[in-house]
């Protein structure tokens, strides 16, 4: 008897109800379990009717992904599905929270689905580099129609309740009058019990011959997806898989599906694009501050500095039922970040992707004041004030005396020491570095920075919060720049020195978009203004005598008043209203004088010397990171470069991207750089060790965790 799935009777209904926590996924013992328990139903004489349904958080969310990659054990999933759809009795799914993947494929086997209101039905196997592989591709296009279904599954997105009972995906939306789910399902079990021909979808057709008279339907599908994959092929897999649905019997499509998804499982892609989100659940385990360590509720936050980003940071909180307020110096300040914040609001309620309702609560959660006093009683304080030391010591020693002794005071500084600012108050382990990226409301990234006395109740009180207001949370240690910024640092430095000595930005940034990022380097630099780094490095030393100095290029820019998109010149020219980077002769012009200056004679540089130094100057950089435990793991390192700084996912981030290419190699490159380039080549240790042992990054973020690889 499995001991995950089980078998029930409630008069003359059988009920098939999956127990396998956390999200039901059809692990080999689920899929066995299932088996079994339909066969029990189907041969149970007073049985006339079926109900497929899920204990716990959610219906079955997909496929056991930790199974991908090994040995494949019977039953396959397939003919589960097949078992389910030959069945002689009608089998209603009835869906509760996310019926995603596999999961919505066993549904599409069912004869009916019934779902709760606030039930979510998708096909997401695309975020994981492949398609959906258990009949997905051949059944929801019967079902809703060919262009939906090339959205649903292209994108990965999944659809609430009402639509999906408008799409015609489910035949019921369970109505607050009718109880719980699994009442209401069985009782729509017995309605259709002796309903008979038995619905199948996979006896569709109607939408399928609709789909035969609109031949360029999957040209314009594969030209979409080339256009905002950057490289992904998994889209473009999907897209053949539906064709398949389109053109072939159904029996051939799905035998084209398989073929298809046993392809792309085992793609780099979709390791990578599977290690991404085994990594963002990795992030959130903390070796010493276990589940259960004691959190303090965050129910009133303050925002000091009602700019961009403290703007932002209060949209956060208020688009998950926190009430903020927002502090300036003076009320214009607070107004004009008030403002902003509607107006935000106001542009998404106008796109549609708001209710008016939903905006006017939002904004009812934000307030504004010029007063500290109100600071008196708030849980956490976010400082967001200008890149000084000396002012944010200044505001940490006012909020010491002011902020109840709970309250967690936090910093969204980007750069400068925690430990530092925390000195500052006579409450140290109550001070955390909370950075947001920008726009902060709409960036996932929060770099959550652990000071040396901060203690374990405010580092988990913090990595709750960030799952709280939908951001994934990265621990990170005190260093320059943190994790992502200092890595940063290194890449940005190689692509203005390639400029230096023959580059130009087009073609550094065109090395960067090919590996998939959605911008490069230098377009980055002139959407967050070059004036702010050319700033920063005036306030900073210049590089020690034989250090080439990678700031030349970008002051002379900024120096000329070329600040980038906002002065419609900087790396580029941009047209009036336009955000497309033009290359501009005029900086060519501008970079050849600076590469004379400095006494470089300018030489083609090809595209692999580009994408090797911008690379592997952010793998030596991850590595010293992590020989310094200022990030925890490789895939912690990932996260933060694919959440906050548009690391192409389906490339895994800069440190798995680095065991792709193999760490023996990038080694040896950096010995080279070394000698032809300096100490900014120093190899990391850490980086020499892994490449001599033959060892990779994920094999010791393994040995960290205690657990053997694979
Ligand atoms: N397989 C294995 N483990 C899974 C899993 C899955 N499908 N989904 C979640 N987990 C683990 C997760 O690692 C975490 O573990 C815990 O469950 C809670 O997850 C044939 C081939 C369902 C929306 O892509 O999107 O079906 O960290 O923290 O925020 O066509 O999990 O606690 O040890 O994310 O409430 C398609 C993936 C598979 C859905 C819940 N399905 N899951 O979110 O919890 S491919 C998916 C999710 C497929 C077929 C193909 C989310 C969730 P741990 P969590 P959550």
């Amino acid at each position: 008897m499995s001991e995950v799935v089980t078998f029930e009777k409630r008069a003359a209904v059988g009920i098939v109800t999956v127990d396998s926590p956390p999200v039901n996924a059809l692990s080999q013992a689920v899929r066995q379990g299932l088996l079994e328990a339909l066969e029990k139903a189907l041969a149970a004489p007073d049985v006339k009717a079926i109900v497929l349904a899920c204990k716990g958080r959610t219906f079955i969310a997909g496929a056991d992904i930790t199974e991908f990659g090994k040995p494949p054990r019977p039953p396959e999933l397939g003919a589960v599905i097949a078992r389910l759809e030959a069945s002689e009795k009608p089998v209603v799914a009835a869906i509760h929270g996310t019926a995603l993947g596999g999961g919505l494929e066993v549904a599409l086997g069912c004869n009916y689905r019934v779902a709760a209101r606030d039930a979510k039905c998708g096909l997401p196997e695309v975020k994981l580099g492949i398609l959906p592989g258990a009949g997905g591709t051949q059944r929801l296009p019967r079902l809703v129609g060919v262009p939906r279904a090339l959205e649903m599954i292209v994108s990965g997105d999944p659809v609430g309740a009402a639509t999906a009972k408008d799409l015609g995906l489910v035949d019921h939306v369970v109505r607050e009058d009718e109880g719980d789910l699994l009442s209401a399902a069985v009782a729509f079990a017995e309605k259709v019990a002796s309903r008979r021909p038995l619905p199948k979808v996979r006896d569709l057709t109607a939408h399928i011959e609709k789909a035969r008279a609109q031949p360029d339907l999957f040209d314009k599908a594969r030209k979409d997806a080339k256009a905002k994959s950057r490289g992904g092929q998994a889209p473009l897999r999907c897209i053949d898989a539906v064709q398949a649905a389109v053109d072939l019997p159904f029996d051939q499509g799905l035998k084209r599906e398989r073929e298809l998804i046993a392809e792309a499982i085992e793609s780099t892609e979709s390791k990578a694009l599977r290690h991404v989100f085994f990594a963002e659940r990795q992030a959130a385990k903390i070796p010493d501050v276990p589940p259960g360590t004691p959190t303090t509720p965050v129910r009133k936050v303050a925002i000091l500095g009602a700019g961009t980003m403290g703007g932002g940071i209060a949209m956060a909180f208020a688009n998950s039922g926190i009430d903020v307020v927002l502090v300036d110096r003076e009320a214009p300040f607070v107004e004009k970040g008030l403002g902003i914040i509607s107006k935000n609001y106001a542009s998404t309620v106008s796109k549609g992707r708001l209710s008016q309702a939903e905006m006017d609560a939002r904004v009812g959660r934000i307030g504004g004041t010029t007063s500290w006093d109100d600071l008196a009683e708030v849980d956490l304080v976010i400082e967001a004030v200008f890149e000084e030391m000396g002012l944010k010591k200044e505001i940490f020693g006012h909020l010491d005396k002011l902020c109840r002794k709970d309250a967690i005071l936090a910093t969204n500084t980007s750069t400068l020491d925690v430990n530092e600012i925390a000195r500052s108050t006579s409450r140290p382990e109550q001070v955390i570095g909370l950075h947001f990226f920008s726009p902060a409301n709409v960036m996932r990234l929060l770099e959550i920075v652990r000071g040396e006395k901060t203690s374990r109740t405010v580092v988990a009180t913090s990595m709750k919060l960030a799952k709280d207001i939908g951001k994934v949370g990265v621990l990170v240690g005190v260093c320059y720049g943190f994790v992502g910024n200092r890595m940063l640092h290194a890449y940005g430095r190689e692509a203005q020195l390639l400029i230096q000595e023959g580059a130009l930005p087009q073609q550094v940034d065109a090395v960067l978009t090919g590996l998939g990022f959605a911008m490069g380097p230098c377009a980055t630099s002139d959407l967050a203004g070059i004036d702010v780094g050319w700033r920063i490095r005036k306030g900073q030393p210049k590089p020690p005598p034989g250090e080439r100095y990678s700031g030349a290029v970008a002051d002379r820019l900024a120096e000329m008043g070329r600040f980038g998109q906002k002065t419609s010149a900087g790396f580029y020219r941009y047209e009036a209203g336009s955000r497309t980077p033009l290359p501009d002769p005029a900086v060519e012009a501008i970079i050849a004088e600076v590469s004379r200056e400095l006494g470089i004679t300018r030489k083609p540089i090809e595209d692999d010397e580009i994408l090797e130094r911008s690379m592997y100057a952010m793998v030596n950089e991850g590595a010293k990171i992590l020989d310094e435990g200022i990030a925890l793991r490789a895939s912690d390192i990932d996260t933060v470069w694919i959440n906050g700084y548009g690391f192409p996912p389906h490339r895994g981030g800069p440190m798995f991207y680095a065991d792709t290419v193999g760490l023996a190699k990038i080694h040896a490159r950096i010995l080279e750089f070394f000698a032809r380039h300096g100490k900014v080549w120093t190899p990391s240790p850490l980086l020499a060790r892994l490449a001599s042992e033959g060892r990779t990054f994920a094999s010791l973020d393994a040995q960290r965790a205690g657990v053997t690889p694979g």
